[in-house]
Order: C-alpha cells, then sequence, then structure tokens
C-alpha cells in the first residue's frame, strides 16, 4: 500500500529534509513565463534549458503514468558571517558550493523516499532532469518564489536545494497557500551587481553572476566582468540582503559546511591549480563543474577587481596558462592592474590571435 502524504513528510523529516509537499501531477502555470522567457533568450548557452520546453512544464510528457510530484527542500544555509580577511587576496565562493556536491547526497536520500512509494516507475531528480523544481515546489505550498527567483520557505529562508520525486501514486496535495511574499521590498533588485534581476521573478541569466562563472563556458562579456567583484563561483547578493535569510535556520546537514579553505578561498593559491590538483581539490565539490579553465578565469577576473599589486605575479604566471581563455582574462586582470610591462611581455611569445587581440585591448 502506498504510504499517505503525512507518512511521506515525516518520513522526509527523518531523512533530513527540511521540508516536504506534494503537487498533482498537471501542467505548471509556470509554462507560459517559461515559454516567454526562453524566446527573450534569457537562458544563454544553457541551450539544453530550451529542448523540449513542454515536457518541462507538464511532468506527465516527462513520466506519462505521472500522477504526483513529491517535493523537497534541503537547507544548505551554514551561517557564514565572518568578515573577509584583508591579509591576503581572497576571493568569494556562493554559499550552495561551500561544502560537498548536493546532486548524489541528495539524490540518495531521495531514493530512500522513491522506495517507501512502492511504485517501481517513479523518478527521482535534484537539478538533473527537465523539472522546474522551483515551481512545483510553489506549487506544492513549500514556500513562494521571491522576487529573486528563488524559493523561499518559511523559517528556512531561500538558501536550500530543492528536489522531486515524480510518482504514478495518487497523494493528497498539500497546501498551496502561503500568506506570506516579498512584500515591497525590492533590496535583491537593487542589489544585483550586474543588473541580471530585470523584474521580480525574471532574471536574464546571461547577466547573472552564477551563470557566468559556473555555466558560460567562453570569455565572460567585457562589460560585465567588474560586476564579479570577488566572486569566483556562483553568486549570493541577491540572498544575502533577503530579509528572509536573517533569521533563516541553519542546515541540521553537516555535508553542507564549508569545506576547509573554501570561505574566501586565497586566490593566489587557487589560480595555479594544475588538472589533477584541481580534480583532486574538488572531486566531491560543486566547483568542479566550472572545470579548471573555468575557475581559473573567474579568478583572474577576481584579481583583476580586487586591484591588488599583489595579484601581478600569480597573473603574469597565469597569462601563460595552456587555456587560451585563462591567458585572455589574466590579460584583462593584468590591465586592470596596470601591469603593461607583464602584458608587453606576454605579448611578444603570444600565438593564438584572439589571446593576443585581448592583450592589445588590456595595453589600450
Ligand atoms: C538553469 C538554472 C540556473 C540558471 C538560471 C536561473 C534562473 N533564475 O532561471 C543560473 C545558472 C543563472 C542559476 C543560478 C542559480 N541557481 Co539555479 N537552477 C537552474 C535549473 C537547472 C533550471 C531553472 C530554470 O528552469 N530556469 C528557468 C526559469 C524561467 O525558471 P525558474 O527560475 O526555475 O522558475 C521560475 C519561473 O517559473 C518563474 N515564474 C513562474 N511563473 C511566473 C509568472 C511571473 C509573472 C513571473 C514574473 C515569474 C514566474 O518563477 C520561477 C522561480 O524563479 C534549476 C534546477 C531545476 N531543474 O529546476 C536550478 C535551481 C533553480 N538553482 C538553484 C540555485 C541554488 C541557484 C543559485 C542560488 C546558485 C548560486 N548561489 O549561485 C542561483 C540563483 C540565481 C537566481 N536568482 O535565480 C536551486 C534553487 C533553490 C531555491 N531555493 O530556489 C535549483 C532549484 C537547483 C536545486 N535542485 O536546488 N540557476
Amino acid at each position: 500500500m502506498s504510504p499517505s502524504t503525512a507518512e511521506l513528510q515525516l518520513a522526509a523529516r527523518r531523512l533530513g529534509f527540511e521540508s516536504c509537499g506534494v503537487a498533482a501531477a498537471r501542467p505548471l502555470s509556470a509554462g507560459e513565463f517559461f515559454r516567454d522567457w526562453l524566446a527573450a533568450g534569457f537562458f544563454g548557452e544553457m541551450t539544453w534549458l530550451a529542448r523540449d520546453p513542454v515536457r518541462r512544464t507538464d511532468p506527465r510528457q516527462l513520466l506519462t503514468s505521472c500522477r504526483s510530484v513529491i517535493v523537497v527542500f534541503m537547507s544548505y544555509h551554514s551561517g557564514q558571517t565572518l568578515p573577509k580577511p584583508t591579509d591576503e587576496m581572497r576571493g568569494r565562493i556562493a554559499s550552495y558550493a561551500l561544502g560537498q556536491d548536493y546532486h548524489s547526497l541528495m539524490l540518495a536520500r531521495l531514493n530512500h523516499l522513491r522506495a517507501l512509494l512502492q511504485d517501481p516507475s517513479a523518478r527521482c531528480y535534484v537539478d538533473t532532469g527537465p523539472v522546474m523544481e522551483r515551481a512545483i515546489a510553489a506549487a506544492a505550498g513549500l514556500g513562494w518564489v521571491g522576487k529573486n527567483a528563488n524559493l523561499i520557505v518559511p523559517n528556512f529562508g531561500s538558501y536550500g536545494f530543492l528536489g522531486v520525486i515524480l510518482t504514478g501514486r495518487e497523494l493528497a496535495p498539500t497546501s498551496t497557500v502561503q500568506s506570506v511574499s516579498c512584500g515591497t521590498c525590492t533590496r535583491c533588485l537593487s542589489s544585483c551587481p550586474t543588473s541580471a534581476i530585470l523584474a521580480p521573478g525574471r532574471i536574464d541569466a546571461r547577466r547573472c553572476i552564477s551563470y557566468l562563472t559556473v555555466e558560460l563556458r567562453g570569455a565572460i562579456p567585457l562589460e560585465l566582468r567588474s560586476g564579479l567583484g570577488d566572486w569566483i563561483f556562483g553568486c549570493d547578493a541577491c540572498q544575502m540582503v533577503c530579509p528572509w535569510n536573517r533569521r533563516a535556520a541553519l542546515s541540521q546537514e553537516p555535508a553542507f559546511y564549508p569545506a576547509p579553505g573554501h570561505v574566501f578561498p586565497r586566490l593566489a593559491e587557487w589560480i595555479g591549480l594544475t588538472a589533477e590538483e584541481f580534480a583532486r581539490l574538488f572531486s566531491n565539490s560543486p566547483l568542479k563543474r566550472a572545470k579548471r579553465t573555468g575557475l581559473t578565469r573567474n579568478i583572474a577576473v577576481a584579481l583583476g577587481n580586487l586591484g591588488d599589486p599583489r595579484g601581478i605575479p600569480p597573473l603574469r604566471a597565469a597569462i601563460v596558462d595552456p587555456s587560451p581563455l585563462v591567458r585572455s582574462h589574466a590579460a584583462w586582470a593584468l590591465g586592470r592592474l596596470g601591469d603593461s610591462h607583464g602584458l608587453h611581455a606576454a605579448y611578444r611569445d603570444e600565438q593564438d590571435p584572439a589571446t593576443r587581440h585581448a592583450i592589445e585591448q588590456a595595453l589600450a
């Protein structure tokens, strides 16, 4: 016999999920918004998002037998409040990525929940399939979609991951009524360093620092680089200012607490990582998604933004990196630090036309 919604919610709590709800499997009301969002091109290079939008906005297109969608929220809020040390050049990592990789951890827990359903066709997803997890979580009444587009859960704020199970079981949907919301607050809109929140809930991902530092594989657009500040992987600017995160309960999951050295990482150390060191250091971290070249590119930009002359030696080393992507961003950063000597030296040896152009621009 299938468990009731209440039994599933209890089991989810025992598995460490702060919140769990159920939405009936039907086309999401977010569908129209999503299609407009795609038409505007806001997905950038994440072309996988644009593939088959109908499937993404209706769980029954993904699993034909689907009757209900179970959705869970797990906090990763580790409450980092320490001021940034000024001893060395340091960067910043979004809090979702400070600890261990969440996909495998949450999928393993979700699979325990799935086993209770005794439904062999049920499927689990954590960021791993064409499902609109936030829209489903809002439909199940877990919280509401804030103006910063994040799902905000009462008492837990928005620093949390979502996961879903699609099942053929008919489960009682949970309440969809949320009596609280963002009200008149617009702090997230005005705090976004790259003005990526065009209107409440409407994000141009191409401008979002999270996209630029995690998903984008190529060059970061010149006009957005200064906005990155010291963020080297993801960004929390729109969540840090959210009043709902001020008194949010901390995560109960030790795996999501910061790995040693990941809070305000030392940029001069990390910019010089070899492929092997990168693989070893980040094998179980969300940071592996950026790959070594992506992370090194981001660190070069952060060093340029910090404007600290101590950034020149590590950037001069990065300007001979095997990757032209890294070299061109190191050139930009050296330009910001006014190191024309280092740029001239690099220009003499540079063969790649795009990187030569980047050096010329940096010198100019
Ligand atoms: C692509 C993606 C991104 C992209 C695009 C983000 C975006 N806002 O679209 C980038 C790389 C920028 C990104 C960044 C982040 N992401 Co992300 N991302 C995803 C992913 C894979 C798909 C999201 C998607 O479909 N986007 C398209 C937009 C249109 O849809 P949406 O934001 O999901 O849903 C919105 C619309 O439906 C809208 N909507 C619906 N109807 C209507 C009607 C009106 C009138 C309006 C205005 C809006 C509206 O409201 C929804 C909520 O924003 C999901 C996982 C998943 N499969 O869902 C994770 C996910 C959304 N990301 C997550 C996280 C943690 C982040 C970051 C916080 C990471 C970070 N710190 O750097 C940032 C937050 C940036 C932000 N403010 O949105 C979590 C969110 C958890 C939560 N509490 O909300 C998810 C659910 C992953 C997970 N499994 O936990 N992400």
